[in-house]
């Protein structure tokens, strides 16, 4: 292949980047262009994205690449999962997207497990059970009386992407989050759409990454200063399938942690598990780049720390994350730990409140100081982790030897050091890009500059950026202590 550049559009739940992937059969250099901060907000009760900001960040960052640039040869967008915006017939943007925190799912993922059976659900899109599935979002959505007027139902990296194109589509790995793609044909559940008396016509025609996107609009060249039409490319569109797709992994025998605002913690496989046992501990089989399964758990992740920071900032001190995360480290550890999956922590608002509550209720010391709090998240973390990894190998057989840590938490050295001690296991961190560089080596290997399968795609991975490597330092039976408290 010839080396060629890409634009990868990476939308985080806390902030979004465009980045300048060079790609070729050697090489791999990314470049973030532009970087901005993905702040939702509050309208009458409801939690909203401010999608329109965000889609003027894109323009800047796709006008500031080009500039660079001006041989870009494709662009690709993926965002986090489950969120979308529903078009009327005349494919106009009805409302602003709500966020997945918000609460208008309350009490109804309950209601549609009794409707459908849970059993089944599962047995069909392989899913594991999330109040914000796009599913339970638009059931609520139907009885706000929002499907009224709705034609079209666009996940956001769709969305945008009809923005800049005019093409509809849905792609297959965020589809997947829907909990309406039926897991075994990658295609619509329609029996499922029609059950739940959603219209038929709301989700657009598949796509996989890979697959040609369309081009920018005439008027969009225009407003991003291009010369010509330039091409968009379906990528992994689920930050989560991109990042698994970044992972610089070297065989198969590996265990992912994608550690942003979630993280999220499983193996790559080529067939679904959906058995029973699969369905009570909550894994999913989501939908991963060239026909894999990403078979993995949610963990609530560095929401935990990054919602406690903005609290502690909005109350007037000035934290500073390096220096809370180097006084959590002098912390005794395991003086307080609390489930990270306890669904007391979804939603916005005062997290050490909330953990003070959990470890009153619990009969632990009730961490007072930020950097408290910080240790007390940290290792619930790790022993989440600790249990959902051991999980996840037996519950897909997958023997593993190391866990790759990647997206921000791979830069947190107390978190993967954690990790590698509670797992009992070998931590490779990094990249903190991995998503973007999933995006760009899908798009580089669409316009030809590389060729081959994930395999050779994460070499490349592996031989260009850089990791750190954490050996575990074998306190196994405070480990286990300390996961024993958390169960009892
Ligand atoms: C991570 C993520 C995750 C989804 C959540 C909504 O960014 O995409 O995979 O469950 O956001």
């Amino acid at each position: 292949g010839r080396p060629a550049v890409v634009a990868a559009v990476d939308l985080g739940a806390s902030g979004g980047r465009v980045m300048a992937g060079r790609v070729g059969p050697d090489d791999l250099d990314l470049t973030a262009v532009h970087r901005f901060g993905n702040d939702p907000v509050e309208v009458r009760g409801t939690l909203h994205w401010n999608i329109l900001g965000l889609y003027e960040q894109v323009l800047a960052g796709l006008r500031a690449t080009l500039a660079d640039h001006p041989e870009l040869a494709s662009v690709g967008i993926d965002s986090w999962g489950c969120d979308f915006g529903l078009l009327d017939g005349h494919g106009h943007l009805l409302g602003s997207p709500v966020h997945y925190r918000d609460r208008r799912t309350d009490g109804v993922m309950a209601q549609v497990s009794a409707q459908l059976g849970a059993g089944h659900l599962y047995d069909v899109t392989g899913l594991q059970a999330l109040p914000f599935n796009t599913v339970y979002q638009l059931v609520a959505a139907k009885r706000a009386g929002l499907l009224d007027a709705a034609g079209t139902m666009l996940l956001i990296p769709d969305l945008l992407s009809y923005w800049l194109t005019g093409e509809l589509g849905a792609e297959v790995t965020n589809a997947s989050t829907t909990q309406l793609l039926d897991v075994r044909r990658r295609g619509w559940a329609l029996d499922l759409v029609e059950r739940l008396g959603l219209p038929g016509g709301l989700l657009p025609r598949l796509r996989e990454p890979g697959e040609p996107g369309g081009t920018l609009l005439p008027a969009v060249t225009r407003q991003v200063g291009a010369d010509r039409a330039v091409p968009v490319t379906v990528v992994g569109s689920h930050d989560t399938a991109s990042a698994v797709a970044g992972v610089p992994a070297r065989d198969d025998r590996f265990l992912y942690i994608s550690c942003g605002t979630w993280s999220l913690v499983g193996v790559e496989l080529d067939r679904p598990v959906l058995t029973d046992a699969s369905r009570r501990a909550n894994f999913t089989n989501e939908s991963g780049a060239d026909g894999t399964v990403r078979y993995l758990r949610n963990v609530m992740g560095l929401w935990l720390l990054q919602e406690s920071m903005r609290g502690w900032a909005a109350a007037g001190a000035r934290p500073d994350l390096a220096a809370v995360l180097a006084a959590a480290a002098e912390v005794t550890p395991f003086a307080a730990v609390v489930d990270c999956d306890d669904p007391v922590f979804l939603p916005p608002g005062d997290i050490p409140a909330r953990i003070a509550d959990v470890c009153r209720r619990t009969g632990q010391p009730v961490p007072g100081t930020p950097a408290e709090v910080t240790r007390c998240i940290l290792d619930s973390l790790a022993l989440a982790y600790r249990r959902t990894a051991r999980q996840a190998r037996e519950l897909s057989g997958r023997d593993v030897d190391v866990i790759h840590v990647v997206g921000g938490g791979a830069r947190n050295g107390l978190l993967c050091q954690l990790t590698a001690d509670a797992c009992g296991l070998p931590v490779l961190a990094g990249p903190v890009e991995a998503t973007a560089l999933g995006n760009v080596l899908v798009q580089a290997r669409a316009v030809g500059a590389v060729g081959g399968g994930l395999a050779e795609l994460r070499s490349l991975v592996a031989r260009t950026q850089p990791v750190v490597r954490y050996e575990p330092r074998g306190h196994e039976a405070a480990w286990a202590a300390a996961e024993r408290r958390l169960t009892a």
